[in-house]
């Protein structure tokens, strides 16, 4: 057998006996394995349906067609307003879809500061240094969290804008667990003539299960990725006001894309289908009161939850601080201590910037995590407060840890961390006990 698929299997070992708890990740259906895996995959058809530049499309076309009509109806959005573009490959590309629509060379963006939650293909540029290709071509601007509340300040946000005067404002991200009041940015747009995209990637199934706020009333573009709370494959979509719907197409393809992945439009397709189920919107209940749950336990604990709470899948901590006090300089840099002491327990968060940090973006402060997958195997607020338990433990043994300044010295002092966590009793202990509760609870 072809060593990869060795490693598949490894991969689903790990996937069954650990939580995944990344809030952008998921464990998807079996039918959207069997339509990605399926031969079309095979098939070219650049273009859209029924516009093709290539023959044999007779089938795929229809694909593309149910793909766009159920991502308007999951949404409850209606064919005659609205349009769909499911050909993205990526979240990132549907983004660029969108300021391939409506931007030229040097126009503005305004968006999300990315270390309070926003996103890389949102612009993102460190200082001067332009980091990403988005502020190479575009000019890009940034808004920050309220200081004290780390929420939304709408009113910075309209002031910020009124100052900047960009063509376009973006909310959404990676990491902020709270509403978006969609009305009032597109207030803010509006008052400085700018389109707004909402980027929704993170909360899509969400919203689509009726649990948190719809943007589409409100935003002229409404970006999302397909496989996080959605639950399909990897891919991407852009929804959009009718009138745009033309331009949308062309910018993306031939704009940008060459042909669509038509064995990830199926998956979506299917994906979406279940979104209208009533055990698809049971899901995305319990994934947000799991992350409440998840929230409160630490909050008792006394761990620092950003913004003090979640409305959402995700939970961001700042593990800087405790009992309301703030560590010194060596809880700096925690998110990575923490997120790989919790991997040797079978517990699989992400270290994450938190607003303000004092580490870097690779050695950041926080830790984030999310009940999706989790929630697709089952688990509920039992389960939650086991995690949120476990994770406390966990924390206690990392202690404090200064990152020497040093590369060398550093290095070491990192391998040496990481072999005492691998090696550490009663994170074996823990690993031990992850193990049993996700045999409890089986993936698929
Ligand atoms: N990488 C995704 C996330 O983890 O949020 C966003 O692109």
């Amino acid at each position: 057998m072809d060593q990869i698929f060795n490693l598949i299997e490894l991969e689903e070992k790990r996937q069954e006996e650990t939580l995944m708890m990344i809030p952008s990740e998921n464990y998807t259906y079996p039918e959207v394995m069997k339509a990605v895996g399926s031969c079309l995959m095979q098939k070219y058809a650049e273009g859209y349906p029924k516009r093709r530049y290539y023959q044999g499309n007779e089938v795929v076309d229809e694909v593309e067609d149910l793909c766009r009509n159920r991502a308007l109806e999951a949404f409850g959005l209606d064919g005659e307003k609205y349009h769909a573009n499911v050909q993205p490959h990526s979240g990132c590309e549907a983004n660029l879809g969108v300021y391939n629509t409506i931007l030229n060379p040097g126009d503005k963006i305004l968006a999300m500061y990315l270390p309070d939650g926003g996103h890389l293909s949102h612009g993102w540029k460190w200082k001067e240094e332009k980091t990403t290709f988005v502020s190479k071509v575009f000019e890009t601007e940034f808004y920050r969290v309220n200081p004290k509340t780390n929420l939304f300040d709408y009113d910075e946000i309209e002031k910020l804008a009124m100052e900047y005067k960009p063509k376009l404002i973006i909310s959404g991200g990676t990491a902020y667990a709270r509403e978006i009041d969609y009305k009032r940015m597109r207030e803010i747009a509006k008052k400085v003539g700018a389109y707004y995209l909402a980027d929704v990637s993170h909360e899509a199934g969400l919203i689509a299960a009726g649990v948190c706020r719809s943007p589409f009333e409100f935003a002229d573009f409404v970006s999302m990725t397909t496989h996080k709370t959605l639950r399909g494959p990897r891919g991407a979509m852009v929804i959009c006001k009718k009138e745009l719907g033309h331009q949308l197409d062309m910018a993306i393809m031939p704009g940008l894309q060459g042909g669509p992945h038509m064995h990830s439009i199926a998956g979506i397709a299917v994906a979406l289908e279940k979104t209208k189920s009533e055990e698809f919107k049971e899901y995305a209940r319990q994934t947000v009161r799991n992350a409440k749950k998840l929230a409160e336990v630490l909050m008792e604990k006394g761990y620092e939850v950003v913004s003090g709470g979640t409305d959402k899948h995700l939970v961001l901590l700042d593990l800087r601080k405790k009992d309301g006090a703030a560590f010194d300089k060596s809880t700096s840099s925690r998110g990575w201590f923490v997120a790989w002491a919790l991997e040797y327990a079978g517990i699989i968060m992400n270290r994450n910037t938190v607003p303000n940090d004092s580490g870097s973006p690779f050695y950041p402060s926080g830790l984030r995590m999310g009940t999706p997958a989790i929630t697709t195997r089952g688990m509920k607020e039992g389960e939650m407060e086991k995690i949120g338990n476990w994770l406390d433990e966990i924390v206690q043994i990392v202690g404090k840890r200064e990152l020497p300044e040093d590369a060398e010295v550093r290095k070491a002092y990192l391998a040496q961390f990481k072999e005492e966590m691998r090696l550490n009793k009663r994170i074996g202990e823990i690993g031990e006990e992850v193990r049993e509760l996700c045999k409890k609870f089986p993936v698929g």
